[in-house]
């Protein structure tokens, strides 16, 4: 009896180790998402940075000197409408090169997703005024007489204006308010969510993510700097129209 029970433990250890051959565990990965950024199609670092030498839509001639901003919650979509969010943000900082690339904090499983998304700045629900120290040193907040929480992006740098004069421009969103009466702010949510499409997940995945920094003076709205150049924070129809053009910004880049 006793010999019986040892053949028979012996066989179901056999048996399951070869199940777990023939079925290997579900495999994980980290993701990077690789940030770069173009004007329309020629490459833009900060190598490129501090000479007038872009021109936008409306025509206007720009630098750029700053360039950062604020991606948060990367989510994997499967075709089955489950998703992974890894919940989290990065400081995109171009002009001194830091966090241009993510690596997801948390492990992927390895596959086909559907879509892979993030959101632009912060949702309202990670928008928390002062919450995260490392973007405090950065200086990311937004004064409390603007609503609080951070910013979403900073674009700097100066443009020819329509008196031929250097003129400086800073084209940072943020959530939109108004301020008028500063004992009731009025607000409108301006992060979006930028759809990047299906993506193949493989061991250690690089994806490229695209920023067309020209569309942000493209349209719907064709961005007139000479009109709009400072002080767009607490200017509320500004915001809304760079939340319309941001639309189009990101593209889904090469997949490795
Ligand atoms: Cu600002």
């Amino acid at each position: 009896m006793r010999k019986l029970i040892t053949i028979l433990v012996l066989s179901v250890i056999v048996f399951s180790s070869c199940v777990e051959d023939e079925v290997p565990a579900l495999q994980n990965t980290n993701v990077s998402l690789n940030f770069k950024h173009n004007w329309d199609g020629t490459t833009v670092t900060n190598a490129n940075f501090n000479t007038i030498q872009y021109l936008t839509a409306e025509g206007d001639e720009l630098s750029i000197e700053r360039l950062r901003y604020l991606i948060s919650d990367v989510t994997f979509h499967k075709s089955n409408g489950e998703t992974i969010v890894v919940e989290g943000y990065n400081l995109v900082d171009v002009t001194n090169n830091e966090n241009v690339s993510y690596v997801t904090p948390i492990q992927i499983p390895i596959g086909t997703y559907t879509n892979v998304s993030f959101t632009f700045g912060f949702d309202n629900t990670d928008n928390i005024s002062s919450a995260y120290t490392d973007l405090n040193s950065e200086s990311w907040n937004v004064p409390m007489m603007m609503g609080g929480g951070y910013h979403f992006m900073q674009l700097e740098g100066k443009f020819i204006d329509n008196t031929a004069t250097e003129t400086g421009y800073q084209y940072h969103t943020i959530k939109a308010v108004n301020n008028t009466d500063p004992m009731n702010l009025v607000f409108q949510d301006t992060f979006f969510t930028v759809n990047l499409g299906e993506v193949i997940v493989h061991n250690n995945s690089s994806v490229d993510v695209s920023m067309n920094i020209a569309e942000w003076f493209k349209g719907p709205y064709q961005w007139k700097l000479n009109d709009w150049h400072s002080m767009l924070m607490p200017n509320f129809a500004a915001q809304v129209k760079m939340y319309d053009n941001g639309q189009n910004v990101f593209s889904l880049g090469a997949v490795n």
